[in-house]
């Protein structure tokens, strides 16, 4: 079995503006990842197939994207114990109905659904490096020191608006 790494599927190519903030953050934590683009619903078969393959070969958690009316996140959870994060994609009504139809998964085929856009982007990498990080103490001990760094990044913004206030 191959190193554990990420499967992103996205349901479109247009998805891949905003789920470059996801490629960007493994990247960042060195974590091994693939990209698809697969739809629930424009190749099903080919999506059942990645998803079978990719958790034989190891992947730790899936990232799935999609807009619209966005079955992607589950038809993959249909199919796999792995862990699978769904990021809404705002195609159409603000991204609400992507929201929704990532969310409301019936029990027992659990979608971790994260926020509508690049933010939901960012948080699925993080959350997937955070799964990872339970059996990794390296990739754990990383996520703890960026923690560390961004906290350090806000004082030092508080401190540098607190004096331009007290200067101006
Ligand atoms: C979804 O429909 C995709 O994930 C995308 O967000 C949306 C629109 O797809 P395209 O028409 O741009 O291919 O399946």
């Amino acid at each position: 079995m191959s190193k554990p790494f990420v499967a992103i599927l996205m349901g479109s190519d247009s998805d891949i503006p905003v789920m470059e903030a996801s490629f960007e953050i493994l990247r960042k934590f060195d974590v091994s990842f693939e990209v698809k683009v697969s739809s629930a619903h424009r190749t099903p078969e080919a999506t059942h197939s990645y998803v079978k393959d990719a958790d034989a070969r190891g992947c730790a958690a899936f990232i799935c994207a999609a807009g619209m009316a966005a079955h992607l996140a589950g038809a993959v959870s249909a199919n796999t114990l792995k862990p699978v994060i769904g990021v809404p994609i705002n195609s159409s009504l603000d991204g609400l109905d992507a929201l929704l139809s990532t969310v409301q998964m019936p029990g027992g085929i659990p979608v971790a659904t994260v926020a509508i856009g690049k933010a939901g982007a960012k948080n699925a990498a993080y959350l997937a490096t955070q799964i990872m990080g339970v059996s990794d103490p390296e990739l754990h001990q990383k996520l703890i020191d960026e923690r560390a760094a961004n906290a350090k990044a806000i004082i030092e913004k508080d401190t540098a608006l607190q004096e331009k206030l007290n200067n101006g």
